[in-house]
């Protein structure tokens, strides 16, 4: 692929600050090599103190997740103006934890999309089917439904997509190359028809160990990474095994 490839590390709600600021002192000062572009999604109360020891790193910064509406009585929400005001350029959306456990549906990932992208956030577009949805061969139809979200947007829209086989999410169990370059090649032709050409990442369970198998297979331009990403070491190996 000609595109630069995005590491990023999804820390869900996880981290301290003295955890944060460790992660920090073992990162190092120069952890993105040029060929790959590294992200970090800290939880939201880390969002401005890691901005702050991020910058000059060249490392982008991003959150987990955002509402819809742009400000005013919504108790407890954060808006994408506070995002863009606490450093991040990434959000993530529609990822299989807040679709399954929160009940967050595909209208509501679309209209937290449009915020988003009407405050220049780039989206992180989370899909992914289960190991049910797998079995019974309705992988594509899925994914397709979940991608379906991105009709009638703007054309080539600040984006990026990570597709995440809900079963091999923090289980330890990855998919094979052949599942991930199938599926991956699926993704980017429904993303054509859409009018999207971006990115795809790969997530789940991704580690030192196997991120260069997976990040080696086609179509495949990065990787989501959650466990592996809360320790400094492990998450730059998987960053050198990318390049
Ligand atoms: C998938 C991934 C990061 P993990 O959710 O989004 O997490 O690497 O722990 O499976």
């Amino acid at each position: 692929s000609d595109k630069r490839l995005l590491i990023a590390g999804n820390w869900k709600m996880n981290g301290l600050l003295q955890e944060a600021n460790d992660f920090m002192d073992a990162f190092g000062s120069n952890p993105a090599p040029e060929q790959v572009e590294v992200a970090l999604m800290p939880p939201f109360t880390l969002l401005h103190p890691m901005s702050d020891r991020l910058a000059g790193m060249g490392v982008t910064l991003g959150a987990q997740n955002v509402y819809y509406e742009d400000k005013g009585a919504f108790t407890g929400s954060i808006c994408p103006m506070m995002l863009r005001d606490a450093g991040c350029h990434y959000v993530i959306l529609g990822h299989s934890e807040r679709r399954s456990i929160i009940g967050e549906s595909n209208a509501q990932i679309r209209s937290k999309m449009n915020t988003a992208w009407l405050h220049g956030l780039e989206p992180i577009l989370c899909i992914g089917e289960t190991l049910e949805q797998r079995e019974t061969g309705v992988t594509n139809v899925v994914l397709a439904e979940q991608l379906a979200v991105l009709k009638g947007a703007p054309k080539n829209a600040p984006l990026t997509v990570a597709y995440e086989p809900v079963w091999a999410i923090g289980t330890g169990r990855t998919a094979s190359a052949e599942q991930v370059t199938e599926t991956h090649a699926f993704v980017h032709e429904e993303l054509t028809r859409l009018g999207h050409d971006c990115r795809v990442l790969y997530g789940g369970s991704v580690n030192p160990g196997n991120a260069e198998e997976l990040m080696g297979c086609p179509g495949v331009e990065g990787a989501l990474v959650g466990g592996a990403s809360l320790k400094a070491d492990s998450f730059m190996d998987i960053v050198k095994a990318a390049v």
